[in-house]
């Protein structure tokens, strides 16, 4: 395999949610597992061990409150001992009851003013992580027709993100995450990706919209919003997960492994896979009934599966037969390579950066499971605590 192909797969970088480690779940039940973090120091140190055996996680995105410290400063030190530095700052403005009726776009100015201050806030963390992104998902939205004007809702919300990027530094960026329904079910005022694209053309250069691969309608060509947003200098994350259903938050590539290499082709063929291409390749998972460092560390190989298939598309002779027309002439190039198997080369580049071929393996063998286990007794375990 080409050494192009194998230095983009070592130089591959990933950046994982420090709330993939605690415990997760659903309306129905949230599991508590044994070892599980009580801290954003134990939530670093489990990520840590993500990068350490797939070589290519080397940052961790924090949520905001869940990951509050008194020392942000601090934090990204403890974070660079061990090897790993802090990525996206995510706000939160869904989990207070003040944000019943909506957070940025609430009626109710004094609501908006508190959750502006958050955001505000979020960029304020950044300044102390050297975090260049802040990541906005707004839970807002109405549940009947007539219950909020959709107009007057668009507007405060436009207020609040321009207020947000007047803020934000030379080399920070604002990313915006749009979501089609839940928690509100009649109207959300992020729902897709035209509204937050036209929210990020208006704000300007330091505004990108992140595509959550779980944040469509069933049936939706995400390649082809990823190939448009590509095109249009307006990509600036992923949230990676799956699902069968709705925003399931399962392991990436684990429903839909083929839709995940149709991104990540449009990916390579952008070449926007570099470092420099400005855009992140975040999880954003659940690991509700699964060991959660296992869990993001077949992640992790399912992203650079996906990408070695990416990588290995015979990019001239697919140029070739879509050219000519050769309608299963270029579809057979692109099958031929998501039907390879990447995982033998995926060992060697693995063992090219000094790492173990198989991470899984490597990581159970580390008996960092059963230390945390034995450790992480009492104290108050991590969660979403909705
Ligand atoms: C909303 C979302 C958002 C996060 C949250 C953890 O569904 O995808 O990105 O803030 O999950
Ligand atoms: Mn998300």
């Amino acid at each position: 395999m080409t050494d192009h192909v194998r230095a983009a797969l070592r130089a591959q970088q990933i950046e994982v949610p420090s709330w993939a480690y605690g415990n997760s779940g659903t309306r129905f039940k949230v599991f508590a597992q044994k070892g599980v973090p009580r801290n954003p120091q134990e939530k670093i140190a489990d990520a840590a061990q993500v990068h350490k055996y797939t070589g290519v996680s080397p940052i961790v995105s924090l949520h905001i409150p869940w990951d509050k410290v008194d020392d942000y400063e601090a934090l990204a030190k403890y974070a660079g001992d061990l090897g790993v530095r802090i990525g996206g700052i995510n706000a939160n403005v869904f989990q207070d009851d003040d944000y019943m009726l909506g957070s940025v776009t609430n009626p109710d100015p004094r609501v908006r003013r508190k959750a502006l201050d958050h955001l505000l806030e979020c960029v304020d963390i950044m300044d102390a992580t050297g975090s260049r992104d802040v990541k906005l998902w707004f839970s807002d939205g109405t549940n009947y027709p007539g219950q909020d004007s959709i107009r007057a809702r668009q507007d405060r919300l436009a207020e609040a993100l321009s207020a947000v990027y007047e803020r934000l530094g030379d080399h920070q960026r604002m990313l915006l995450e749009y979501k089609l329904f839940e928690p509100a079910f009649y109207t959300m005022d992020v729902p897709d990706w035209g509204t937050a694209y036209a929210h990020c053309i208006r704000l300007g250069p330091k505004a990108q919209v992140v595509i959550d691969t779980g944040h469509h309608a069933p049936g939706t060509n995400i390649e082809f919003i990823v190939a448009f947003l590509l095109r249009e200098g307006k990509l600036g994350a992923f949230d990676f997960n799956s699902r069968f259903y709705a925003d399931d938050d399962l392991m990436v590539g684990a429903a839909d492994p083929f839709q995940l290499f149709r991104i990540m082709h449009e990916i390579v063929q952008a070449d926007a896979l570099r470092a420099d291409s400005g855009i992140n390749f975040m999880l954003d998972q659940c690991h509700n009934i699964e060991p959660k460092i296992p869990g993001q560390i077949r992640s992790v190989m399912n992203v650079q599966e996906a990408t070695a298939k990416a990588l290995i598309v015979d990019a001239a002779a697919l140029g070739a037969a879509q050219q000519a027309g050769d309608v299963l002439g270029a579809n057979a190039v692109l099958m031929d390579a998501y039907n390879t198997d990447v995982r033998p080369l995926l060992a060697e580049v693995r063992a090219e950066m000094g790492l173990s071929p198989d991470p899984m393996a490597a990581y159970a063998r580390s008996g960092y499971a059963e230390k945390i286990v034995a450790e992480r007794v009492g104290g108050q375990q991590a969660g979403w605590g909705a």
